[in-house]
């Protein structure tokens, strides 16, 4: 019943179920899977398709030979199991050129550098089939701001997206680009540390129509901020290419735990929101298992992120049709259509009417709303036992 299918549009990255355990204090932990048996074992696990960096399949140092074997190995695998790869991005954080930022680097070659890095890397995305491009800045800040001007890096990033749009349509790779933000790790602070953010900046670029975000539950947990909140402001923006799920204790480092494994209430929430809106786009995991993990508990990790996400679904459609829910939620939003002559578009005819109108402010300020007994009702269905 809670197995997934291709419809769900599950996806991972090769990162994820991939993730050997290093952290900064310790070591690897698991030994790493081939790209092609990553995507093996999640067509096992009835995922549907898979994404990646450019450097998770190819290492940045691979000749073109290397390359062309280990991406027609990497084809075979999606053939053979008919995965797909809606999603690709550029890894511009680990290698040390990428010490100070990528696009926002103070110096001009590691910024040439980075546009060749994703243009090739946009090649390779666009030639196994993706058609979301994700940028994520994680080297994109400071830790000291003597150093650098957030004019200056703002400029650089708008200048380097810019030309990577024109990149994407003068190829006619049709990509739409899925910016995501996260406040600060492994910088002290990362540029454009929230989705609000992201949508501010886009509307500052030439192509905003080609540009949108890519919401992660952990970065905006981190920020201490409501994660729907975030995806419903993006969603009305017309502006939810991506979004990527997992979980976090708020106000820690980066966990990116399996999704719903810390936060039920807010990964109920966000389901729910997903499912009633119709979000048409991948539901990418983007997260890893514990460092205790072995590969059998790996497999669990994963089973678990997608078994999760259609049980919340589950609890959604249960909350909608649920009939003491929906009844206090009818009272909750009762209109008797009575102030629908001041509300709504502007008119001059309202601005009068409205300033003559009459309101009993002691009356309207002693009306309660039951949001304590409707929230015992939702702790009571996510519990189990409505
Ligand atoms: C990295 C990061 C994620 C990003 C990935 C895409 S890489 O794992 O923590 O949030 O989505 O670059
Ligand atoms: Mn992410
Ligand atoms: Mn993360």
């Amino acid at each position: 019943m809670y197995d997934p299918k291709p419809e769900h549009k599950f996806t991972f990255g090769l990162w994820t179920v991939g993730n050997i355990g290093r952290d900064p204090f310790g070591e690897p932990v698991r030994a790493p899977l081939s790209p092609p048996g990553i995507v093996h074992l999640l067509a096992e696990l009835g995922a549907w398709g898979v994404n990646f960096h450019d450097n998770d399949l190819v290492p940045i140092d691979a000749t073109p030979a290397e390359r062309d074997r280990i991406v027609a190995d990497f084809k075979k695998a999606l053939d053979d199991t008919g995965l797909v790869v809606p999603m690709a991005t550029t890894n511009l954080f680990t290698d040390p050129v990428f010490r100070d930022g990528a696009f926002t680097s103070n110096d001009p070659k590691v910024r040439a550098y980075a546009l060749q890095k994703t243009m090739n890397a946009m090649d390779l995305g666009a030639e196994l089939g993706a058609k979301i491009y994700v940028f994520w800045g994680g080297r994109e800040g400071t830790e000291t701001d003597a150093g650098k001007n957030p004019l200056d890096a703002g400029k650089w990033f708008r200048e380097a997206l810019n030309f990577l749009c024109e990149y994407n349509i003068d190829q006619g790779y049709d990509y739409k680009f899925a910016l995501e933000p996260k406040p600060n790790e492994p910088r002290g602070d990362i540029y454009l540390p929230t989705v609000g953010s992201m949508l501010g900046f886009i509307a500052t670029l030439d192509h905003p129509r080609m540009v949108g975000v890519n919401p992660e539950v952990a970065h905006e947990h981190m920020a201490g901020l409501n994660f729907m909140h975030a995806v419903a402001q993006a969603w009305d923006a017309g502006k939810l290419f991506h979004i990527d799920l997992n979980d976090q204790k708020f106000g820690r480092y980066d966990q990116d735990f399996r999704f719903g494994a810390e936060s039920i209430k807010s990964a109920f929430y966000l389901v729910k929101f997903l499912e009633d809106v119709g979000y048409a786009g991948s539901r990418h995991f983007d997260a890893h298992a514990y460092r205790s993990a072995d590969l059998e508990d790996v497999k669990a990790f994963a089973r678990g992120c997608m078994r999760t996400y259609l049980i919340l679904k589950e609890k959604a459609e249960q909350f909608n049709a649920d009939i003491e829910i929906q009844n206090l939620l009818a009272d909750i939003k009762a209109n008797d259509g009575s102030m629908d002559q001041f509300l709504g578009v502007y008119s001059k005819e309202k601005v009068t009417a409205l300033k003559a109108h009459s309101f009993d402010r002691a009356a309207m300020g002693q009306r309660g709303q039951p949001y304590e007994q409707l929230d015992q009702l939702l702790i009571e269905l996510l519990l189990g036992i409505r």
